[in-house]
């Protein structure tokens, strides 16, 4: 038994390569930036991985928020502005970034609970059909980021950098 659990870890990512079924789109190093005041928005930010087929990011949901939008950060003539997008294209085989300075989810009113959790859930939804269900490291004002999350019971930090 011992020498057959490294062999199944290393074989499960050729096995999905190798089936028929194409490559899905997944969604990784989510962490979100606490506001430092509760009437200001957070932000989200996350790596949208697409996988054998194109489809796009449809919007975003989360049980620990009032409101989350997608938005995109620019600049005109030197000003910094935002605008909400209603999808985000994620090309096949393609890594799409939600970032500082550029896409990146708008909070409002994040929720105590998942505050003092130091994480809470999102759910992306696809133009395919797919409800992505992601946990996002809550980084609390002042804190370098993305860094590892000094709650204890967190046990996904972000990998992000
Ligand atoms: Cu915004």
């Amino acid at each position: 038994m011992r020498a057959l659990l490294p062999y199944i870890a290393l074989a499960t990512p050729f096995a999905l390569a190798a089936c028929g079924d194409p490559a899905p789109t997944y969604i990784d190093q989510a962490w979100v930036r606490l506001s430092p005041n509760k009437e200001t928005p957070s932000a989200g930010y996350f790596v949208a991985h697409g996988g054998d087929a194109a489809t796009q990011l449809r919007g975003v949901l989360t049980d620990y928020a009032l409101k989350v939008e997608m938005h995109e950060s620019m600049d005109h003539d030197g000003m910094m502005m935002m605008q909400k997008l209603d999808s985000v294209d994620i090309p096949a085989k393609t890594k799409v970034a939600f970032a500082p300075g550029g896409k990146h989810l708008m909070i409002w009113g994040v929720n105590d609970t998942a505050i003092s959790r130091g994480k809470m859930t999102f759910t992306f939804l696809l133009a395919n059909g797919d409800r992505l269900l992601v946990d996002a490291v809550i980084q609390k004002p002042g804190a370098a980021a993305p860094a590892p999350a000094p709650a204890p019971a967190s046990k996904d930090e972000p990998k992000a950098h």
